[in-house]
């Protein structure tokens, strides 16, 4: 590890102590003078750093700069080991997650950045993704599930979301069949699973899950476009909660939720928080709109609904969007 990303974790681990340089220096094994450059190289990269006369260096608590070293404190002992890059700005992180799967990244591997340039929703939407204010990452997994139960997979990433932001910021989020988790009705975050099959077993080789979460708002709120429909899940940046003790234990949740697939206990959390189960709603598939109303969710994650002709569905499909009538 570089002496940059060793203080870094250094202070990201005692961000209510100050520590002095020569603290630093003799922990690291380092001269004090790079210390004092790897401090010098954080902050021109955007780390706040509180430097005292003679009682040394530590991180504002307002700093909030999304990284490895901050996010690991924050995961549990069985995902210590796991591999995060984490970038200042990418294309899209599913993208680059998607290569990296195909390339052999084990299951775990996590890829989060600051921004997204060409942040992608489903069936060929943009999710906006600027600077500062939200967590983009991609999750690879290599589930035993079928194609067919892959939906299984965004199902209890939605859940792992919802609970972690219970857990740091006890607040109660809905969720949208299949992707999007609301807060007080407007879309906070939205998820975006890609499989990748293989053909022959029609099992699924790996899952790539994109989570775009809005954490606060954006510096400029956001574009006229989306202003009906996004909202965050702070206004301001919060005190004390970072990014990334949020991104952290949304890792935790959905691997701890992903490695149980077979065991759907957390379908019972998707329904109550479910804002479509009950309500009428219109339902977008093959160039149509229809009415319809949600019934249920299915073993495998599927909407139930009953049609207009009166008859029990399942959907399924990725390429389905639905809205809430009433
Ligand atoms: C989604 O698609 O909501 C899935 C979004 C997944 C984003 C993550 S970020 C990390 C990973 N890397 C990626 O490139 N993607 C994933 P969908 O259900 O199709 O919703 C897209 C629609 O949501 C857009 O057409 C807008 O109406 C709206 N939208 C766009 N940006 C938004 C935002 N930041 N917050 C709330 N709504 C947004």
């Amino acid at each position: 590890m570089s002496v940059k990303k060793s203080v870094l974790q250094a202070l990201e681990e005692n961000r209510e102590t100050t520590i002095s340089g020569e603290q630093l220096a003799k922990k690291l094994n380092v001269s004090r003078s790079s210390v004092w450059k790897a401090i010098k190289s954080l902050k021109e990269e955007g780390y706040t750093i509180a430097a005292t006369t003679n009682k040394g260096y530590r991180l504002e608590t307002g700093s909030d700069v999304i990284s490895f070293e901050g996010i690991r404190q924050w995961l549990g002992p069985q995902n210590q080991e796991i591999i995060i890059e984490a970038y200042k700005t990418i294309g899209s992180t599913n993208q680059v997650a998607k290569k990296m799967a195909l390339d052999g990244a084990i299951q775990g591997t996590v890829i989060i950045s600051e921004e997204q340039t060409q942040g992608r929703g489903r069936l060929g939407r943009s999710f906006y993704s600027p600077a500062e204010s939200g967590i983009y990452m991609s999750l690879i997994l290599r589930p035993n599930v079928y194609a067919t139960e892959a939906v299984l997979v965004t199902t209890a990433a939605s859940v792992g979301v919802c609970r972690a932001i219970k857990k740091v910021a006890n607040k109660d989020l809905q969720i949208k069949w299949v992707n999007d988790i609301y807060l007080d009705d407007k879309k906070i975050c939205g998820i975006l699973t890609e499989a990748v099959t293989n053909f022959e077993t029609g099992l699924v080789e790996c899952v790539i899950i994109g989570i775009g979460l809005n954490f606060r708002l954006p510096e400029n709120n956001f574009p006229e476009d989306l202003k009906e429909i996004a909202g965050s899940l702070f206004e301001e940046k919060p005190d004390i909660l970072t990014r990334n003790r949020l991104a952290g234990e949304i890792i935790n949740a959905v691997l701890e939720l992903c490695e149980d697939l077979e065991n759907r206990d957390f379908l019972e959390e998707y329904k109550k928080r479910s804002m479509v189960l009950g309500h009428k709603i219109k339902v977008h598939q093959q160039n149509n709109w229809s009415f319809a109303r949600a019934v249920d969710i299915s073993e495998d994650g599927g909407l139930i609904i009953e049609n207009e002709a009166g008859e029990l569905e399942t959907l399924n499909s990725g390429e389905i969007t639905i809205r809430k009538m009433e």
